[in-house]
């Protein structure tokens, strides 16, 4: 399907493990056609959990992006894992998108990890919904974990559909004011509390709604409707069973009439020059201004080498043209452009601005490189975004002598391409720590090593260096120091241990 900027819609998919997002993912597939039966995380068939290492292990571990056309629109879905230990990996795809789904699990209700995944959405100004997954669940109880949500999350979380009476499937409440029963409250309620919402943040159409009484349509209120999106304003709550497929065509019907397309959302911050003082550039979807892309994941594919898979942000990418990574002086050919739908790709002939793609074959691609097709964008990154810091360490050693340099080589293309990962050299020790968020995290890069550069390295809890440094101190002065000194029966302090 050819699609324009004003039919794109990013969409990533976040929560704690297990809310159901891959399967969510499966289920959307379906539903916009992409695919003709869902796989299941049991079996290892789905589409974006495609990994050898995500399939034996029964969740996900790296991001995943999908794509499906449906109703004039093309959605790039983005499949996260919510596994703590991937958390790096999860946050990294924030600036990729427009619109930031958290998954709550039904049967668990709110958790920590929704709690820091509404923050992450909130500080990178993504417009926010909520999906509830599991509503096909026995024993829970849905109008209460919404009364939670709202209690928690504020009043401006408000549900776009209800589940049906026997919580069997999904009924709309925003484009229809009137319809099924429903499993609590009721259509119209949910109806007039979303308008309510939508028209405090226009006074015009307050007065046509207040004083005029007037009905007002989804058409008229998709302005307003985006703008309390990006004020935060309103967070919309829709129900899914991604098991049953309950609620999966009203939220790509949600998808295409009222979240964001790339030049409604909020845009990422772009700065220019390092240092201090960075200066804030505006960038737009324009078309024919200078291309500027983002790498916000790295792929290793066993056929295509390094996949740097990027948002285009401003202008257009053509296959066959020339981009620069970063401030890089020699531009890298774009030998094909691709879409990603899991693992498989399509190539395309041109990426528009709003739209996810991926470059093969580029060994100078990262983590957070900014591909662009100017020297003017030479020095432009994207703000930091605030990844949780490495703080598990081991020891790596390489399995021989001679295999040194491909251990070095391994680690530091490993840290390139994660963006919660770091190698570090202890001079003093004369040893390489590698840090990660876990050891579920650390364990799945060694893997990673193995499976792609046929290494098998040591590992060994890091050491602690100790060190001993004299501190000569002031002799005491004042009555309560010498008071507090005696209790330690100390008159003075001679040296300390200082351990790093
Ligand atoms: N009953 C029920 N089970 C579901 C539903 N959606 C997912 N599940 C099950 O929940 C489990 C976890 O599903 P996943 O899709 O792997 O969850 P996830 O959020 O992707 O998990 P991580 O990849 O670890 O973040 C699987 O056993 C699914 O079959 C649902 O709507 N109803
Ligand atoms: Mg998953």
């Amino acid at each position: 399907m050819s699609y324009t900027l004003g039919d794109i819609r990013n969409v990533c998919l976040l929560g704690p493990g297990d809310t159901g997002k891959t399967t969510l993912t499966e289920a959307l597939l379906l539903a916009g056609g992409k695919i003709e039966a869902c796989g299941s995380v049991a079996k290892g068939d789905t589409v974006s959990d495609f990994t050898k290492r995500e399939r034996e292990a029964g969740h996900s571990l790296y991001p995943s992006i999908c794509h499906l056309d449906h109703g004039g629109i093309h959605v790039n879905l983005i499949d996260t894992p919510g596994y703590r230990d991937f958390y790096g990996r999860t946050l990294a795809v924030l600036p990729a998108v427009e619109t930031a789904a958290i998954v709550i699990n039904a049967e668990k209700g709110i958790e920590q990890d929704t709690r820091r995944m509404m923050k992450a959405a909130h500080d990178q100004r993504l417009c926010r919904m909520i999906i509830i997954n599991k509503i096909d669940a026995e024993g829970i109880d849905l109008e209460s974990l919404v009364a939670q949500i709202r209690d928690e999350f504020g009043t401006g979380c408000l549900p776009l559909n209800l589940p049906s009476a026997d919580g069997s499937a999904v009924v709309d409440c925003f484009f229809q004011p009137e319809g099924a029963d429903t499993l609590f409250s009721d259509v119209k309620t949910g109806h007039t509390q979303i308008v309510d919402q939508v028209v405090e943040i226009d006074d015009e159409l307050m007065e046509l709604y207040l004083e005029q009484g007037e009905d007002l349509q989804p058409d008229q209120l998709h302005e307003p409707f985006e703008q309390a999106l990006r004020e935060e304003h309103l967070t919309p709550i829709c129900f899914v069973s991604a098991e049953t497929g309950a609620g999966t065509n009203q939220l790509l019907q949600i998808f295409e009439r009222l979240m964001p397309n790339p030049a409604e959302g909020n845009p990422p911050v772009f700065l220019k020059g390092e240092g201090e003082d960075p200066e804030e550039v505006v960038i737009s979807p324009d078309p024919d201004a200078h291309a500027i892309g983002h790498v916000f994941h790295v792929e290793i594919d066993a056929f295509k080498g390094k996949l740097g898979v990027f948002r285009l942000h401003q202008g257009t990418v053509k296959s066959g043209g020339q981009l620069f990574v970063g401030d890089a002086r020699k531009p890298i050919k774009v030998n094909q452009l691709l879409k990603l739908n899991g693992g498989d790709h399509a190539k395309i002939d041109v990426a528009l601005p709003g739209d996810i793609c991926a470059i093969p074959r580029v060994d100078e691609v990262h983590y957070d490189a900014v591909l662009h097709d100017s020297h003017d964008e030479d020095h432009f990154h994207l703000k930091s975004i605030d990844l949780p810091r490495p703080m598990f360490g081991l020891a790596i050693s390489p399995p021989s002598d001679n295999e040194a340099q491909k251990t070095s080589d391994a680690l530091h293309t490993a840290e390139s391409e994660d963006p919660s990962l770091s190698v570090e050299h202890n001079a003093a020790l004369n040893e390489v720590v590698l840090r990660g968020l876990g050891e579920m995290h650390l364990r799945t890069v060694l893997e990673e090593i193995k499976d792609h550069y046929d290494l098998e390295v040591k590992t060994a809890p890091p050491s602690i260096a100790y060190r001993e440094v004299v501190v000569v101190l002031d002799f005491l002065e004042n009555r309560s120091q010498v008071h507090l000194a005696q209790a330690a029966q100390h008159d003075f302090v001679k040296r300390r241990v200082v351990c790093d």
